[in-house]
């Protein structure tokens, strides 16, 4: 197992990307020291370890270079330690389909919560609002594909769509009630409610998925730091 000092995570504990890291970390059983980040006045070693996107999470393992992205990380993660609770399905095709919903979450489902947040007036938020409903149908039935009537996408246990899209939990839950609307529910994606609730008690997960008042810490930083846009 790896040792604690010869691993580090740059991170936030509220930053989803970084909690995908540390799931993973938790579902393999790696000691790794946490060396908490304040966006807000990000440090030499961040600057230095991830000079091209100057964000977390970044990795730092034994003497190798650091490594920065989430989904990145959990792959490598992923590919040296193999024997224990392995993420990607070994099969080539179930792994790009996999890596298609990564890619989906990360780069359409996910922004729209920040498109959300920035968007001015009753009206645009409305229409985000329904985008996200949408997408989060197209989730659900994304869920009854993988999981194949099983609890996680991954079937029996989590895999790695129930890590990508599980460490955005918390920030559901947190935009849901800070925008009056729900975008899981029982009647629209009722699998996919059921998938929630499993996530948030999970042994490995459920010390890692942010409260709300860190979140609600990091979206003050952030209403500070990137404003609504003017209206
Ligand atoms: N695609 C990146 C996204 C990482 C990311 O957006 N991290 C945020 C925290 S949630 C960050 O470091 N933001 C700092 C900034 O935007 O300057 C990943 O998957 O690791």
């Amino acid at each position: 197992m790896g040792n604690s000092s010869d691993i580090k995570l740059l991170g936030t504990a509220a930053s989803p990307f970084v909690n995908r890291v540390q799931f993973v970390f938790n579902l393999k059983s790696i000691e790794y020291e946490f060396v908490n980040e304040n966006l807000a006045c990000k440090s030499e070693l961040l600057l230095t370890s991830n000079p091209v996107y100057k964000k977390v999470p970044v990795l730092l393992y034994a003497n190798n270079p650091p490594l920065a992205e989430s989904l990145i990380i959990i792959e490598y993660l992923d590919e040296i330690y193999p024997d224990i609770h392995p993420i990607l399905p070994s099969d080539p095709l179930d792994k790009a389909n996999n890596r298609f919903w990564a890619n989906y979450i990360d780069t359409k489902f996910f922004p729209l919560f920040e498109e959300l947040r920035r968007t001015p007036g009753k009206e645009g938020k409305e229409a985000i609002k329904k985008q996200i409903i949408e997408g989060s149908e197209l989730l659900e039935e994304a869920f009854v594909k993988f999981s194949k009537g099983k609890a996680y996408f991954g079937g029996d246990d989590l895999g790695y769509l129930d890590v990508v899209l599980g460490c955005y939990v918390g920030w559901i839950k947190f935009v849901e009630k800070n925008n009056d609307f729900k975008m899981i529910d029982e009647v629209r994606t009722p699998k996919l409610l059921e998938w929630t609730n499993r996530i948030w008690s999970h042994e490995a997960l459920k010390d890692v998925i942010p409260g709300s008042e860190t979140l609600m810490n990091f979206y003050m930083m952030l209403q500070t730091y990137k404003p609504p846009r003017a209206a």
